[in-house]
Parts: structure tokens; sequence; C-alpha cells
């Protein structure tokens, strides 16, 4: 597959997210490869991936790709994007990579999470829970940084077509019939 194919621009139905998913994933924020990220204007959030701890064992077994979902963040009272609200948590759409980045042939699985939204300043450390609603697509190489740079533009776009406006895909902090559980995100 080469950066000209067509993708789909909104992925998974309006009813809402398919199983396995939502997938559920926590953690907190630890420095990444230092590849300067942030100068791309794709900073990602790296979470530590343990894949001897049971309790985020799918991530061993989930494909490697590009997701996307909800991330909840409990910023410190002092951060300059903290809010105060009944909630420690502030929710964020997200596009995140599992796996060895192709493009630089990474020896050790990871996986990063970049907001949508843009941050005053840097929020290593912090708590971060994640609420994965899909798959966007296989991981690739590439001939170039740009070509990189310009699918993961894409993908953001695919995560907003696909979060917002419709309503099963939004997460709600109260649970109605046959919706799925979002309540973790917050609390
Ligand atoms: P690293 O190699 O340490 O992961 P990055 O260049 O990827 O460095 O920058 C990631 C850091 O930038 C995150 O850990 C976070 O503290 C900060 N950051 C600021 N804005 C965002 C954002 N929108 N999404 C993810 N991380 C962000
Ligand atoms: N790295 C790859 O090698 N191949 C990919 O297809 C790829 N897709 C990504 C998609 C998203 C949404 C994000 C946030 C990262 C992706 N990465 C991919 C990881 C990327 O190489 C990494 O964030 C670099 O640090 C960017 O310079
Ligand atoms: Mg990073």
């Amino acid at each position: 597959m080469t950066t000209s194919d067509p993708r789909p621009s909104i992925v998974g139905p309006d009813t809402g997210p398919e199983p396995p998913f939502p997938y559920r994933m926590e953690g907190k924020v630890i420095s990444g490869f230092g590849r300067g990220s942030k100068e791309l204007g794709i900073p990602t959030a790296n979470l530590p991936v343990d894949e001897s701890d049971s309790s985020s064992s799918w991530i061993t077994d989930i494909p490697s790709g590009v997701y996307f979902g909800w991330a909840s963040l409990a910023l410190p009272a002092d951060h300059p994007d903290y809010k105060a609200t009944a909630s420690s948590y502030q929710i964020y759409p997200m596009v995140m990579s599992i796996g060895y980045n192709p493009f630089y042939k990474n020896k050790v699985r990871s996986a990063e999470v970049h907001i949508l939204d843009k941050f005053q300043a840097d929020f290593y450390g912090s708590q971060m829970r994640l609420l994965i609603m899909g798959f966007i697509r296989q991981e690739k190489d590439y001939e170039g940084l740009e070509a990189l740079v310009a699918d993961i533009n894409f993908d953001c776009e695919v995560a907003k077509n696909s979060l917002f406006g419709r309503e099963r895909w939004f997460p709600s902090e109260v649970k109605q019939g046959g919706e799925m559980d979002c309540g973790w995100l917050f609390r």
C-alpha cells in the first residue's frame, strides 16, 4: 500500500464500536524515543508497555497499528491547561500507534498517544487512561518523513470524523441502556 491509496475518512458503523473494542489501557506518561515528534507538530505521549503485566497483556495480542479513541488525563493543578472540575480527569480525542514503528525499525514495542488538542506545557508523569474505540490502519514504512507525517495528519482527520457528531462514539459518563461504559474514563 502506498500513501496515494485512498483510505476511508471515517471508521466504524454509526451504531458504535464493535467487539473487541473498546479496549482500556492506563499508565503514567514516560519519555519516548526523543526523536523530536513535537517538532513535527505531532507530540506523542508514550506509555509503558510491560508485556509481563497480566493486566495489560492484551497489548501483546492486539495487532500493531494505528488506533483512535479517547484519552483522559489527570493533570497536576499547577499545569497551565488544568481545569478544576468534579472529576480529576479531563477527556480528549486521540490517535495512537502501537507496535515497532517500521519507519524507525524499533526493537521494542511501543504505545504512543497523540492528543488532538494543543497543550501549553508537557505532562510527563501524569496518569493517562485510554478508551481505544477502533482501528484505523496498519503501521507502515515510508520513503521519507513527510509521507509519514502526512499519513498521521490524515489519521487525525479520521479520528475527528469518527468520534464527533455520532452519539455512540462519544464518551458519556452516565451509562444508559446498551451504551458502552465510559465512566471509568472520568473517575
Ligand atoms: P518523547 O520522545 O519524550 O515522547 P515527544 O516529542 O513525543 O517526546 O513529546 C511528547 C510529550 O509532549 C508528551 O509526553 C507530553 O508531555 C507532551 N505533549 C504536549 N502536547 C501533547 C499532545 N497534544 N499529545 C501528546 N503529548 C503532548
Ligand atoms: N511510525 C511508523 O513507522 N509507521 C507508521 O505507520 C506510524 N503511524 C503512526 C500513526 C500515529 C497516529 C502516530 C501518533 C504515530 C505513528 N508512527 C508511525 C510513529 C511515529 O514514527 C513516531 O511518533 C515518531 O516519533 C514521529 O516522528
Ligand atoms: Mg513520544
